[in-house]
């Protein structure tokens, strides 16, 4: 199947270059179809690269799953209600780098853990999610709209919401975020549901922002799944142009770093995050009960490729896991924990 796709991209390359090469335009039907040809290869390649590293990742550990995998008609609240049983926040005092190292060493369930992503910085209190392939540290999470996510720079970037019980909502907080994944390559997966219970994700690899003088600047890798690639807003080059997320640095609506030269997206959109001009999702912004809502401003909390523009989801996560890790953990003698 790709290397159906592989030949007919060169095909294609090869006539746009011999035959229609002088009057070539970007809305000529040649160009457009080699563009759509590319977006398959490309998808095919992030399909093939999402299935090695879970390939990779099952060989490395070789664990047994203690969970059994959620049944796709379960509801969230069915599966993660389990979970108001786990030890309380701060049960564990350890200095596991991340969710994944904690994984590796004790492969406890899900809940709130201590971890130390950096040694000269004291230990901060994250969410672990221990399904899902486990050791997943989670960045942010919404549920039910009772956290207020239009802030300011400074919470931000120190992280707020609440930190005890399974279903509660919050922002790691970007100084965490960068600390998590300056090293290292990283895959976050963005977990989405909406108002009738049905679910969507997506992956992108590398995942990464540079430091606050940097204002947090965006970068990420290959887009994989099944929700549509919003960050990079939606596909088409005009979306891009004004959508894409990948190099925006992080606005507030107290600190406008974005491209939108007339007015302040985190203000419009009412939450902070890596505005272009503006964006194609937006998922730290207002909590709209019900999904579809209407407004100035498509400042719900937003994924365009998924469900558009103006309807909010009900629940999004948004976790990550370091990828080259893995090596060298199964070679560290990660044992079970004594
Ligand atoms: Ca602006």
């Amino acid at each position: 199947m790709s290397l159906m796709l592989l030949l007919l991209l060169l095909l294609l390359v090869l006539l746009c270059q011999t035959m229609v090469l002088p009057g070539l335009s970007a809305s000529d039907p040649c160009v457009l179809e080699l563009e759509e040809l590319r977006r398959d290869v490309r998808t095919l390649q992030n399909k093939l690269l999402i299935g090695a590293w879970q390939l990779t990742h099952l060989k490395t550990h070789s664990y047994t799953i203690t969970h059994p995998p959620p049944s796709t008609n379960q509801t969230e609240e069915h599966r993660t209600g389990a979970l108001a049983s786990l030890p309380p926040a701060g049960s564990l005092i350890v200095d596991d780098k991340d969710c994944s190292e904690l994984f590796d060493r004790r492969r406890p369930g899900s809940g709130f853990y201590r971890i130390r992503p950096r040694v000269d910085q004291e230990p901060v209190l994250v969410y672990c999610d221990m399904e899902d392939g486990g050791g997943w540290t989670v960045i942010q999470r919404r549920r039910h709209g009772r956290v207020d996510f239009n802030r300011d720079w400074v919470d931000y970037r120190d992280g707020f919401g609440d930190f005890k019980l399974w279903n509660d909502e919050f922002w790691l907080g970007n100084e965490h975020i960068h600390s998590l994944v300056k090293d290292g390559e990283n895959l976050v997966k963005i977990d989405l549901m909406d108002w009738s219970g049905e679910k969507t994700h997506v992956y992108y690899q590398n995942f990464r922002i540079t430091e606050e003088k940097d204002s947090y600047r965006l970068r990420y890798g290959v887009y994989s799944g099944r929700g549509g690639d919003a960050l990079s807003g939606g596909g088409r080059m005009v979306e891009q142009w004004s959508a894409s997320l990948s190099g925006m640095q992080f606005s507030t609506r107290d600190q406008d770093h974005d491209r939108y030269l007339q007015g302040s997206c985190a203000q419009e959109n009412r939450g902070g995050w890596w505005y272009n001009r503006c964006h194609a999702a937006n998922l730290n912004g207002k909590f709209y009960r019900g999904g579809v809502y209407k407004g100035l401003y498509d400042n719900g909390v937003v994924w365009g490729t998924w469900r558009g523009l103006w309807y909010s989801l009900r629940h999004t996560t948004i976790k990550l896991r370091p990828l080259l890790s893995l090596d060298s953990l199964a070679g560290s003698g990660a044992g079970p924990d004594g």
